[in-house]
């Protein structure tokens, strides 16, 4: 199946679907909002989903949630791996629910479940978010972009009926920061990245905006300069000639910084700039 023909099908299914789950990361919501999805979601009731906030920093997290209230975006910060932030969601939807019933019983007509769609980029935790509000796992998650391939219905209790779909991204991004923090995030095919760069990319960042956790998780000096051989050297990541594993340093550092080890990390945050 071609991207236009997966981009059709889905048009098709949104034709149906009542209100929409904008599933973004926390930890960069300017640049993990899709273009393609604000397109195919134009005209629609949507809620904008803030996940993993608990890799974020939280007083980034209430900018960005001022700042979207600000734009009178209806915004929802969640944890899609422990549950926090759902409960809220739930209300939330109850409400969108009850109000959809409403409307169809002045109309003379039957109830029926409210019928969602979660959309985003690769790797935001839609499938995560989806399983928390079922409270079962019942589409695949995986911590690579890419691991949904094709949209599908999961319904929950009759009231309510969500489509999972497979994370959609512009191949046509060419901004250095964004590409930075797409990477970071794990919504780009890691095959397409090099390690190292990227390595050396997250240090400067962090050396500028979260120093003291970089050197707190290392063990290292308030005066070390932070480096990819500095943080071999601290880890001990030799190869075999006697000289330092920039390739290890790099890919344990954006693991760590991944799995939330040098604490909750905020890659930007809200500005006048901001596209949506
Ligand atoms: N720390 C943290 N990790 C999360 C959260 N939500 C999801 N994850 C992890 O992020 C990775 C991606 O989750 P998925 O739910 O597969 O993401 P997806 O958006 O469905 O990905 P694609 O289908 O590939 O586009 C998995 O390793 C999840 O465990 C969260 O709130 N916090
Ligand atoms: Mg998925």
């Amino acid at each position: 199946m071609t991207e236009i023909d997966k981009m059709t099908g889905l048009l098709k299914l949104l034709k149906v679907v009542d209100l929409i789950f904008e599933v973004v990361d926390a930890r960069c919501p300017n640049t993990s909002r899709s273009k393609q999805v604000r397109n195919l979601i134009k005209g629609k009731r949507s809620l904008l989903v803030l996940n993993k906030t608990d890799l974020a920093d939280p007083r980034v997290t209430g900018d960005w949630v001022s700042y979207y209230t600000s734009q009178e975006e209806k915004v929802l910060p969640v944890d899609a791996l422990r549950g926090g932030g759902m409960s809220r969601v739930r209300e939330v939807l109850d409400q969108e629910a009850d109000a959809l019933n409403t409307v169809l019983r002045q109309k003379g007509r039957r109830n029926r479940a409210l019928r969602t769609a979660v959309l985003g980029i690769p790797n935001t935790g839609k499938s995560s978010f989806l399983n928390q509000l079922i409270g079962k796992r019942k589409v695949l998650r995986g911590d690579r972009p890419g691991v949904t391939r094709g949209a599908q219905w999961v319904h929950v209790r009759g009231t309510i009926s969500i489509l999972d779909t497979p994370g959609m991204l512009s191949p046509h991004i060419k901004d250095e920061d964004a590409l930075f923090m797409l990477a970071v995030i794990r919504a780009l095919d890691p095959e397409s990245i090099d390690p190292i760069d990227l390595g050396e990319k997250m240090l400067n960042f962090l050396q500028e905006h979260y120093r003291d956790n970089i050197l707190k998780y290392l063990g290292l000096l308030e005066d070390t300069s932070l480096t990819l051989t500095s943080l071999a050297r601290a880890k001990g990541f030799l190869i075999a000639d006697g000289e330092y594993d920039l390739q290890r340093a790099a890919v344990f550092l954006l693991a760590a910084c991944s799995k939330g080890r040098l604490g909750r990390i905020s890659l930007e945050v809200p500005t006048i700039s901001c596209s949506y």
